[in-house]
């Protein structure tokens, strides 16, 4: 039932690759060098932006406009924050900018909930993963918040994950669960030892549609 989202959002995630990689390579900073600036004899130390002219006392004439014209082309800054803060703050402009919104059901605290238990299952999760003849057996442990967090996210995945092909089942574990994935391909199985506790956890797009409904609140992990 995921399947077409995470082929989607594989494409998507390749083509956003390919152009972080082209911005990268364009022309930015180099400007300095091939827009006229010699050094004048003697002054063999850069200055603090590694530009010869910026030596020994700030920028002014032509370098300082062109350090100008580099700020104003590079605009004012996208990142808002912490990569929670972020998603949360696309979505809810995603509902500002649908007319068919319906406010009276949004509920952005149902998302920050799930985002923090992504975080504990991200970060704070303890994992023990032990390789199987058909695929790995994980043991996905965590205090509190983040065991919590663990029996919400990780059985939910498991049912997701029946759109790679592989086999997935779940269960509970006091502190946590255990997660078991195992596939008839022997090449799946080197893949699935490889990928390990989070590489299978990041498998499919399926999160950024169902952020968007439990913003909506449509949807309940
Ligand atoms: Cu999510």
């Amino acid at each position: 039932m995921f399947a077409w989202s995470w082929k989607a959002g594989l494409a998507g995630a390749m083509v956003l690759a390919a152009s972080a990689y082209a911005f990268a390579e364009m022309p930015g900073h180099q400007g300095h060098g091939a827009a006229g600036h010699t050094m004048s004899p003697g002054s063999d130390a850069a200055g603090m932006d590694g530009c010869p002219m910026m030596k020994g006392g700030g920028m002014h004439g032509k370098h300082a406009m062109m350090h100008r014209q580099d700020a104003a082309s590079a605009g004012p800054p996208s990142l808002p924050g912490q990569d929670a803060f972020g998603a949360i703050q696309e979505v809810v402009r995603l509902l500002e900018a649908d007319p068919a919104t319906n406010w009276s059901k949004v509920d952005i605290g149902a998302l920050r909930e799930h985002l923090i238990d992504m975080n504990e299952v991200t970060l704070d999760a303890a994992t023990d993963e032990k390789p199987l003849d058909n695929g790995i057996e994980i043991l996905v442990t965590g205090e509190g918040r983040t065991s919590d967090a663990i029996k919400r996210m990780v059985p939910a995945h498991a049912h997701a994950l029946s759109a790679t092909g592989w086999n997935a089942k779940t269960e509970d574990l006091p502190n946590g669960v255990k997660h078991v994935v195992t596939s008839d391909d022997p090449s799946q199985v080197t893949k699935l030892k490889a990928l390990g506790f989070m590489g299978i956890m990041v498998q499919g797009s399926h999160h950024q549609m169902h952020h968007l409904m439990m913003a909506k609140g449509e949807f309940a992990h």
